[in-house]
């Protein structure tokens, strides 16, 4: 699975299943969705083919008569693949293959390409070719059926039983290799542990962005980052699916100790292949150990609503339906309805628990100021003022509220100092309690 330089001329096709349950439109949406994931893995679309089936033919996925009028297409293009936009069947794809006379792929396959393209560390490359070797695995025999078919790397073998001992072989290496790669992902998952055992010790609470693809998750990180450290401690962020694959966390500066991780990860997708969401668990396991989730939505698309449903399933995958969380509507300013920055309504999430919402654009100063605020206030509460008496022999209780809130007045009495103080209501909470 490797491209050329050259952009590699594909069509795509989708079938639409009338008796699946779900609407035209969204399958459309998938289909426009389809095109962005070929472009992102810099492939050039000449054509685009729909049907609407009862069902996929189990054969050939499409029916028969538009495979000859994508074969004709493809020949008048040049195109040397068809990208079809579900998951195919071993089968399927076999006998697809067979009869267009090109390349095949199906949209598992396309993610797991652009993944691979885009993996930087080896946490990420080993879970993407966890991922792709499991989806070969089962596909194998198309393979070699083509090979023979084309005379290819292996010429020799001419007679079909020598070819099935060799896709035995073939199954076998794969064996070896995916327990190779589970052993080492073992002791990086290990790693990612202790990692993050430190971080909870420290006590500094761990925000999660998660979103959609392209939401504006890295651009967030980015601005949060600009704000108080300065610019070399940015990540990635491009206007492409799946820019970001590997998770990076930063601190971020609050005000008076408040200060709070913040994490960014790979984003998800509508038919996110399974085997991807496997691989990714140990990376996406921060999100299930956050003390908040930031859901970044894209407002701008006209199909945020799907994707926020999506987001949320995936959410509930992984275990982390229970987090807190805000809904962030990013790229306001792409809006011509909508004030921002402003906070929202309460939204009522999935299990009926209710999160807080804001209307931003990640690219404002002020918008992110109001972010800020509203994740401290989740985290830390919001501002209450508070009159304490601080007994003269407890000179470390004044330091503690001295350094989580602000001193508005102070007295000196002859048991001891009375203050006025505003700070966060969960902070003060925490100073009465002896916390700190
Ligand atoms: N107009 C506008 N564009 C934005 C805003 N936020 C992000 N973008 C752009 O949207 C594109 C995607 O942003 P990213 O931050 O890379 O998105 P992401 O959610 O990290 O995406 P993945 O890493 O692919 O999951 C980039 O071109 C950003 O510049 C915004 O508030 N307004
Ligand atoms: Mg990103």
């Amino acid at each position: 699975m490797t491209y050329s330089e050259e952009k590699e001329t594909v069509i795509l096709a989708g079938v639409w299943e009338s008796a699946g349950g779900g609407s035209y439109d969204d399958f459309l949406h998938s289909m426009d969705e389809l095109a962005e994931l070929a472009a992102a893995c810099g492939k050039e679309c000449a054509e685009s083919f729909t049907q609407i089936l009862d069902r996929c033919t189990t054969a050939l996925y499409l029916g028969s008569g538009k495979v000859e009028e994508i074969k004709e297409a493809a020949a008048e293009h040049g195109a040397q693949r068809v990208i079809l936009n579900d998951t195919l069947t071993p089968v399927q794809l076999r006998n697809l293959q067979k009869e267009l006379e090109i390349e095949v792929m199906d949209r598992t396959a396309l993610i797991l390409e652009i993944f691979r393209s885009r993996a930087r560390t080896r946490e990420a490359k080993l879970q993407v070719e966890v991922a792709r070797l499991s989806y070969l695995k089962p596909r194998l025999i198309g393979m070699w059926e083509k090979q023979n078919r084309q005379g290819g790397a292996s010429g020799s073998m001419s007679s079909k039983g020598e070819g099935e001992t060799q896709l035995e072989i073939d199954r076998r290496t794969i064996d070896h290799r995916l327990a190779d790669m589970r052993r080492e992902l073992k002791v990086v998952e290990r790693e990612r542990r202790t990692q993050r055992k430190k971080r909870q010790a420290s006590g500094i609470p761990l925000v999660a962005l998660v979103g959609y693809t392209n939401a504006g998750k890295s651009t967030i990180m980015n601005s949060f980052v600009k704000s108080c450290s300065g610019e070399e401690k940015q990540v990635f962020e491009a206007d492409m699916l799946f820019a970001t694959l590997d998770t990076s966390v930063r601190r971020i500066t609050g005000e008076k100790n408040h200060d709070f991780l913040l994490s960014d990860t790979v984003g998800f997708i509508q038919k996110l292949p399974t085997g991807l969401v496997e691989a990714f668990r140990s990376t996406l396991e921060e999100v299930k150990e956050a003390d908040l989730i930031l859901q970044v939505v894209d407002y701008s698309d006209p199909h945020y609503k799907d994707h926020m449903d999506t987001t949320l399933s995936t959410i509930a995958e992984l275990g982390a339906g229970d987090v807190p969380m805000i809904i962030v509507y990013n790229k306001s300013d792409q809006r011509d309805d909508t004030a921002f920055p402003r906070r929202g309504p309460q939204v009522r999430g999935e299990n009926g628990r209710l999160c807080g919402s804001v209307f931003i654009s990640a690219r404002q100063e002020e918008s992110i100021d109001l972010l800020r605020e509203v994740i401290l206030e989740e985290l830390y509460g919001s501002f209450t003022e508070e009159t304490v008496t601080v007994p003269y022999s407890r000179g470390g209780e004044l330091a503690a509220i001295m350094a989580h809130g602000e001193v508005l007045s102070q007295e000196y009495l002859e048991d001891g100092i009375r203050l006025l103080v505003r700070s966060r209501s969960k902070a003060a909470d925490d100073v009465k309690r002896g916390g700190f």
